[in-house]
């Protein structure tokens, strides 16, 4: 019997996990703490919210007095910590609220965490689920290994560079059993339209410019959401006391081509002429300190744990835009409101 708590529940990679966990372990009660920040979306985890084995808590990570009563008030046993700011250009805007949630949250979590668990810490585990961006950028050749030194480029990688920093401090200090993970990037249902995919699918649907940066060449590894959240389950329940796994998709797009991509698809599904969508691409002003290129080696988990990629990439593309297209309610409510401020001050449009 664990009482997991799982932070970040209510956004994109969070309700995932959620979803997975409630539905694969009935014996677990699973929290879900989330303060519903513009990026959390209660409506990501509707089919689950009346099961017996799950509670949704609002609340903020950073409010340690709160966090306390909830380790106690649940009696939580473990730890799933997803809750962030996660977007890097609002990092470049806004990169004191990424410090506060990312690390201070964290550091709050860590302690309570270490508090409560003190007299066995032995039966509990904290995981901490961080980014293949803390590594930095890379040029054409080579890949993220575990061991790559640190070298976040970004104020979003900076503050997960440094919470990842406080989980091992924590491990090493007070004795918490932590694990980590450093992932690529995720697409999937249910992802907030600023990041890339969910943005493009959005602006196809609405004949509206696609915004590359510069010119297209910056190259991401992409990884099916279900396929991170199985990763997670692996690593939490499997994966080694005190280890970092990376997990990637195997399966690198230069983000020009990764567009043009989704514009044919998209083609396909509005029936629209071949060539149609793509001629809304738009090359904008590049990201301030824009990474080059995030690839990650995989070997790690796969040969320990015997996770990989369930998904190919162009298959998960189709759910993709299929979820997109069949769930127009779900990109109207997340479209509206604060959302469209933001997107008119970042785009600059009138
Ligand atoms: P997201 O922005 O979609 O969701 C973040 C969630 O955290 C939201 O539900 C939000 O309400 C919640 N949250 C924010 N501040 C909070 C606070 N102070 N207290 C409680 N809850 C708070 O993010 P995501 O893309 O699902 O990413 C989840 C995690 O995975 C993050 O830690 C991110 O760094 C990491 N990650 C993301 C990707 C990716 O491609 N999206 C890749 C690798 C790692
Ligand atoms: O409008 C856009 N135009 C564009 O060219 C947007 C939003 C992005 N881009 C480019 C920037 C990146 O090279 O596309 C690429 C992907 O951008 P994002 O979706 O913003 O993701 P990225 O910056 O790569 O970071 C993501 O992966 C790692 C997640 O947002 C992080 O949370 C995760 O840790």
């Amino acid at each position: 019997m664990k009482n997991l708590l799982i932070t970040g529940g209510a956004g994109f990679i969070g309700s995932h996990v959620v979803r997975l966990f409630v539905n694969k372990y009935s014996n677990y009660k699973i929290i879900n703490l989330d303060l519903l920040t513009y990026a959390g979306n209660l409506e990501n985890i509707k089919d689950i919210e009346n099961a017996d084995n799950y509670k949704f808590v609002k609340g903020d990570i950073c409010d340690a007095e709160f966090i306390l009563e909830l380790f106690q008030k649940e009696n939580i046993t473990d730890v799933i910590h997803l809750a962030a700011e996660s977007h890097v250009d609002r990092s470049i805007s806004d990169p004191f609220s990424f410090v506060k949630t990312n690390v201070f949250g964290t550091v709050t979590l860590l302690n309570a965490a270490a508090k409560c668990w003190k007299k066995n810490l032995s039966n509990h585990i904290f995981y901490h689920v961080s980014t293949d961006e803390v590594y930095g950028s890379l040029g054409e050749e080579g890949f993220f290994l575990e061991s790559t030194p640190y070298d976040p480029q970004s104020p979003y990688s900076a503050s997960k560079a440094s919470s990842d920093h406080f989980v091992r401090a924590w491990a090493n200090t007070y004795n918490l059993q932590v694990k980590i993970s450093n992932c690529s990037n995720n697409y999937g249902p249910n992802q907030f339209p600023e990041k890339l995919l969910p943005l493009m699918i959005n602006n196809i649907k609405n004949n509206k410019p696609l915004p590359v940066y510069g010119q297209g060449e910056n190259i991401r590894d992409w990884l099916f959401v279900v396929d991170h959240a199985r990763a997670i389950d692996d690593i939490f329940h499997m994966g080694n006391i005190g280890e970092t796994y990376n997990v990637g998709g195997f399966n690198e797009w230069k983000n020009i081509d990764i567009v043009k991509l989704l514009c044919t698809l998209m083609d396909k599904k509005l029936g629209r002429p071949e060539g149609e969508s793509a001629k809304l691409i738009t090359y904008v002003t590049d990201r301030a300190g824009h990474d080059h290129r995030y690839a990650i080696d995989a070997s790690k988990i796969k040969n320990e744990l015997g996770w990989e990629p369930s998904l190919q990439f162009e298959e998960g593309m189709k759910k993709t835009v299929d979820w997109y297209l069949e769930h127009p309610n779900w990109l109207e409510h997340v479209t509206s409101g604060q959302y469209k401020d933001y997107y008119k001050k970042t785009y600059l449009v009138k």
